[in-house]
């Protein structure tokens, strides 16, 4: 069981669509292509996945558990609200990355609080789409790959 699960939240299905300037031009489907590309030269299966509901993220968390090594996860807006989010990362007893596409703590001040933070393995954000293979990458390394 060698498979990462990339996790994307609310209005990440609109990536490349509009805000340009503050997410990237990449599309969520160019994002899924680069990280497919980088599991591939690891040599570790990934899934893609992104729902607009929280429940469904929750669901995906809770299902993980025996088939994925890992998740990286942007949880988009839920990141700064969410208190079920969090649970749901530490009952599932797999490393979490948090990513974000935007460096929110240098954003508005609502964005620099995270309910993730706290229970993830590390966080990687300001860096665009580069941050989802830079993400893969590092989680393979944690589980004792490469890299
Ligand atoms: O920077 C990130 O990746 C975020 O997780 C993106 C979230 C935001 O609420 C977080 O604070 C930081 C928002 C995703 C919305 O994506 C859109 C993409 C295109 C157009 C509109 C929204």
């Amino acid at each position: 069981m060698t498979s990462i699960l990339v996790l994307n939240g609310p209005n990440l299905n609109l990536l490349g669509q509009r805000q340009p300037d503050v997410y990237g031009s990449a599309t969520l489907a160019d994002i899924e292509k680069m990280c497919r590309a980088k599991a591939k030269s690891l040599g570790v299966d990934l899934e893609f996945r992104q729902s607009n509901d929280e429940g469904a993220l929750l669901d995906m968390i809770h299902a993980a558990r025996g088939v994925h090594i890992g998740i990286i996860l942007n949880a988009g807006a839920y990141t700064h609200t969410s208190i079920a989010l969090r649970d749901a990362i530490s009952s599932v007893e797999l490393p979490v990355i948090e990513l974000h596409l935007s460096n929110i703590h240098a954003r508005e001040e609502f964005r620099h609080h995270s309910y993730i933070s706290g229970v993830s393995l590390g966080m990687i954000c300001g860096f665009g789409a580069a941050g989802y293979p830079m993400a893969v990458e590092a989680l393979h390394r944690h589980l004792g790959g490469a890299g």
